[in-house]
């Protein structure tokens, strides 16, 4: 199963967000993520055995993560799958460090893929037609984060599903 390690948003920034989302797919067309997908991903691990899966699931369930509060104050493109994002103007350190110590632990369950470059953001638009974000109203939103979700995605017609498998411990 295809699995990732996500922050998953407060309600009211979930709200805010598909707001935006909204407002992106009116300039920049594409398909928009629904409200309930938008995420931060921390790390994709790919494809997991169900029995890796399993024990990744515990391993997320026993730890806690530091709380934080990332600053979303930019928008920005990724060219090549025409995604359009919302995230920092700098990467976040805090979330920085707890991408790398996530990529740690999880060498200890065989999944050692980290990549070298980590730019956290939340995808609001896949496939847009127009990657031009300057005409964007500016953002300034704030995410405070204490737990860590592993997350199951699934591919269906109309894109991708995600089904949360397991929480940690609200810090
Ligand atoms: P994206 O939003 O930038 O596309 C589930 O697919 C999550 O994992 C998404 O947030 C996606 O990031 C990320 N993801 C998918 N495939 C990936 C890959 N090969 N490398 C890194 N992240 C990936």
């Amino acid at each position: 199963m295809r699995l990732f390690l996500a922050l998953e948003p407060p309600d009211e920034l979930r709200q805010r967000l598909g707001e935006l989302a909204e407002l992106a797919q009116a300039r920049c067309g594409g398909r928009r993520m629904p409200d309930e997908s938008l995420h931060l991903t921390l790390a994709f691990l790919g494809e997991v055995a169900e029995e890796r899966a399993a024990a990744l699931a515990a391993w997320v369930g026993e730890r806690s993560i530091p709380a934080g509060e990332w600053r979303l104050d930019a928008w920005g493109a990724f060219h090549r799958p025409g995604i359009v994002w919302v995230g920092g103007q700098t990467p976040d350190p805090e979330l920085v460090r707890l991408h790398g110590s996530l990529w740690d632990g999880l060498a200890a369950f065989g999944v050692n893929h980290r990549p070298g470059h980590f730019v956290p953001h939340v995808t609001l638009l896949r496939r847009a037609r127009r990657l031009e974000t300057r005409s964007l109203p500016a953002i300034d939103l704030a995410w405070p984060w204490r737990r860590l979700s592993l997350v199951r995605s699934f591919t269906e017609n109309d894109g991708a599903r995600y089904q949360t498998l397991a929480r940690s411990p609200a810090a």
